[in-house]
């Protein structure tokens, strides 16, 4: 019998949207439970041993940590989207695992304070593109448009998600921070025009973010909020 998949889920976390897009990549069927992470219910702290979403729940066992999820989802159901040489695969789960200084580089800039803040983050962020845009030459040679060529694999699964908050937060803070780098500006361009990416959040997604924004008091925010007014 085919198992039951629930993801306890919040509306713009990342690493939700990690799994999601992987469930969508194989065509899992499965439930979504948003819950309010200012008011965690003791359900969820229950199953959730460092309280943070997503837990994924396979049958009612829970799995927590978005990395973990995505590979027990990529051990276990078909298609496999790690590569199928064993040195490939391990080097795709270090590029996967190398998605916390991404990550960490990329919120530098999308959550910056201020202006100096923003600049800071803006001088921080090139090692870690850099080293991904290396990484992109490396791993697929010429060919693309995905991380290990055409097909959409469980590494491209971590990267979009802040790819396109990094991409909205673009769209206002205009840093040009991906210019140097064609191959990643490249990659989160397929990325965010490829439908299992962008059907993995609602179409109001942009303005659920914009409001995360606000909500986080950014920089980006105030330049937002500042073009508004002058309308
Ligand atoms: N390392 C975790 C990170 C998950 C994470 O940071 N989730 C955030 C939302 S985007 C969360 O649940 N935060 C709640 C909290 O820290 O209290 C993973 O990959 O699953």
């Amino acid at each position: 019998m085919s198992k039951k998949y629930r993801l306890i889920s919040s509306v713009t976390c990342p690493w939700v949207q990690r799994s999601v897009i992987l469930l969508r990549a194989k065509n899992i069927d499965f439930e979504v439970t948003h819950i309010n992470l200012r008011e965690k219910p003791d359900w969820f702290l229950e199953i959730s041993p460092h309280g943070k979403v997503p837990v994924l729940l396979v049958d009612d066992q829970p799995l927590f940590e978005s990395n973990a999820i995505s590979e027990f989802l990529d051990e276990m159901i078909e298609p496999q989207l790690h590569p199928e040489d064993p040195i490939k695969r391990a080097r795709n789960r270090a590029w996967n695992d190398f998605i916390r200084d991404f990550a960490n580089a990329i919120n530098g800039i999308n959550y910056s304070k201020s202006k100096e803040d923003m600049e800071n983050g803006l001088a921080e962020a090139p090692k870690a593109v850099a080293r991904l845009e290396r990484a992109l030459a490396e791993e697929r040679g010429n060919d693309g448009p995905f991380f290990n060529g055409d097909q959409l694999c469980v590494v491209d699964t971590a990267y979009a998600p802040f790819l396109q908050r990094f991409s909205i937060v673009e769209g206002i803070l205009r840093t040009g921070l991906l210019k140097e780098f064609p191959l990643v500006q490249a990659w989160s361009d397929a990325l965010l025009a490829n439908p299992t990416v962008t059907g993995a959040v609602a179409d109001n997604f942009p303005a659920e973010f914009q409001a995360n924004l606000k909500r986080r008091e950014t920089y980006a925010w105030s330049l937002l909020e500042a073009a508004q007014a002058a309308e």
